[in-house]
């Protein structure tokens, strides 16, 4: 019964990583919904959508931040089973953003924002939801705040994610997801994430489902 109703719930079957961009013109245009990823380099960007998605070589893993310099498109299906019993797949895109907050050099400005973030989340009409990603242990760095306020003000769906949740133990990591709700007020709660132990993981796909599945 429980394989039963697994199944019939909303998963990803299938991921593929589709094309990179640093321009306007290499976006894919096609209109299918787009759900993007951000946050800090070294946050655990990759490794959300790599357990996300259940492939674990999907996008790179990093130990040297500052890699992903590009937005990376990869292409989703999914499915789940509606309450008459029929399949329903559906067709969209996972965007990886560049991490943002890695100075290669001392010189060099802390903040390091690429430009491609703002020319991607203004000029892509299909992004349905932006998941801004934050390390669990760290729930007030001015850096996401300078984040989270000019994405607020540009009025995109946003779901924050407190990740390496299992870095903590239950009573802190209870503490900072209030403070993350505090600080990050959005159209939903926070939600704590372990890429680890795919902590997070259902929460995450249902709030997606909100979205591709409207
Ligand atoms: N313990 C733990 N480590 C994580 C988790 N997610 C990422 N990491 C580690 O954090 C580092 C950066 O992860 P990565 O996914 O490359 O971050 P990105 O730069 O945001 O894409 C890597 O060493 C990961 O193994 C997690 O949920 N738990
Ligand atoms: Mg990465």
């Amino acid at each position: 019964m429980a394989e039963i109703k697994e199944i019939k719930k909303f998963h990803i079957f299938s991921a593929a990583y589709m094309r990179s961009a640093v321009g306007r013109s290499q976006y894919t245009g096609d209109g299918k919904q787009e759900i993007a990823f951000l946050g800090r380099s070294n946050v655990g960007k990759s490794s959300l959508i790599n357990s996300l998605s259940g492939q674990r070589r999907l996008a790179l893993v990093s130990r040297e931040p500052g890699k992903t310099r590009t937005i990376n498109y990869f292409s989703i299906q999914s499915r789940r089973m509606n309450d008459a019993g029929e399949e329903e797949r559906q067709d969209w895109y996972l965007v990886d953003l560049p991490g943002y907050g890695f100075a290669k050099t001392a010189q060099q400005s802390r903040d390091n924002w690429s430009d491609f973030i703002g020319e991607y989340v203004e000029h892509s009409p299909s992004l349905s939801l932006l998941c801004l990603l934050i390390d669990l242990r760290h729930p007030g760095l001015p850096i996401d705040k300078k984040a989270y306020e000019w994405l607020r003000g540009l009025g995109i769906p946003l779901q924050i994610i407190g990740t390496k949740a299992d870095k903590l133990g239950s009573g802190e990591r209870a503490k900072n997801l209030k403070e993350l709700a505090r600080l990050f007020p959005a159209q939903r709660p926070p939600i704590a994430y372990s890429s680890l132990d795919n902590k997070g993981r259902d929460d995450l796909l249902h709030i997606i489902e909100q979205y591709i599945c409207r």
